[in-house]
């Protein structure tokens, strides 16, 4: 079984040895030192370049690296094989740090004590207890699951919104469109954890925003293309949103003159909200390799038709 590795970001030789400690006959082949493209049979990949997947004929299965398959299924030359996403428990649990520790951030007022300690103010205040707090989480799979758990656990009100309706202690299932309006109501602290797909390309818009409560707070860790930037900016600025957490942008990395860097109202970081490593993603991805071999179908395969 020959398997292509390639990612820009991803560390492509402790990718091959966790994977060969898994699987010691597998030949590793990262790009582009590829050899015949005849021999590849799966590609485990991270943003190749459009068109790239097209030129091993033999590929029986796409393997990403990433949870989130947007760029993959964008390509229209991408080879028509199984794809599976990524799935595993340090992405998960490090996609859990980022929300928590965002949520606490705005629902601990830190942006207001962050602006008085510059203007060396003493400004005392108490912020609402977490059960007075509404965080709603749109997107409520692997990652906003584990999200919601966790922000139960810290004890605030958790509502989620998904396609479909879901059963989690603790947590408000909203499914549907028809429940998106009632969900952003009640939504003091909105987390955004959807796929990219052609039903929520731009869904953090005007619109929504307007239903969200005054001084509402927006966290997007998902993709950049949920949001539409000017729209964001103008709901902070007319005093409606009370912040933003953003970790994912339209153009990676963010350009220079981006009035998001330097917003007062806006939290910056560089797409880190959560990454896998390959001592425990290698177990999944070694179980995909297994399956592709025995012809099996693949864990966590993406539905292309739904797009995620
Ligand atoms: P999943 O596929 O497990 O979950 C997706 C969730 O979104 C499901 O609950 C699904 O509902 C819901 N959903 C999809 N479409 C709609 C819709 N049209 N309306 C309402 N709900 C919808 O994905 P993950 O949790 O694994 O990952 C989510 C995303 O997080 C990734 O796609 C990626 O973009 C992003 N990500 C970002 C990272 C970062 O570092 N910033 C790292 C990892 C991921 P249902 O269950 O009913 O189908
Ligand atoms: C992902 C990401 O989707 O890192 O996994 O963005």
């Amino acid at each position: 079984m020959a398997l292509l590795f390639l990612s820009p970001d991803d560390p492509a030789d402790l990718w091959r040895a966790e994977l060969q400690a898994r699987m010691p006959g597998l030949d590793v082949r990262i790009w582009p030192q590829v050899g015949d493209p005849a021999e590849i049979d799966i590609a485990l990949v991270w943003r190749p370049p459009p068109g790239e997947l097209a030129r091993y004929p033999n590929l029986r299965a796409i393997l990403s690296l990433a949870a989130g398959t947007d760029g993959l299924v964008a390509d229209p030359d991408l080879p028509d094989v199984p794809i599976a996403r990524m799935v595993d428990p340090s992405l998960t649990r490090t996609m859990t740090e980022y929300v928590l520790l965002a949520v606490l951030r705005h629902h601990r007022e830190f942006d207001c004590f962050e602006r008085a300690q510059r203007a060396r103010e003493w400004a005392y205040a108490f912020p609402p207890q977490a059960a007075d707090r509404r965080v709603g989480i749109m997107g409520l799979g692997e990652l906003g699951s584990a999200a919601a758990r966790a922000l139960v656990a810290q004890g605030f009100q958790v509502l989620g919104w998904s396609r479909t309706p879901k059963m989690l202690d603790g947590v408000l299932s909203y499914p549907g469109r028809s429940e998106l309006h009632a969900f952003l109501h009640r939504t003091d602290i909105l987390v955004c954890l959807l796929p990219l797909t052609a039903d929520t390309v731009g869904i953090l818009d005007a619109a929504i925003f307007a239903e969200l409560p005054h001084g509402a707070c927006v966290i997007n860790v998902a993709r950049g293309q949920h949001l539409v930037e000017g729209d964001l900016l103008q709901a902070l600025d007319s005093g409606h949103l009370g912040g933003a957490t953003l970790d994912v942008f339209r153009e990676e990395p963010l350009p220079q003159g981006s009035p998001l860097w330097d917003h007062p109202k806006v939290r910056v970081t560089p797409h880190v909200a959560s990454y896998s490593v390959p001592s425990t993603a290698a177990d999944g991805v070694a179980a995909n390799i297994r399956r592709v071999s025995a012809g099996e179908p693949l864990l966590h395969q993406v539905d292309r038709v739904r797009g995620y």
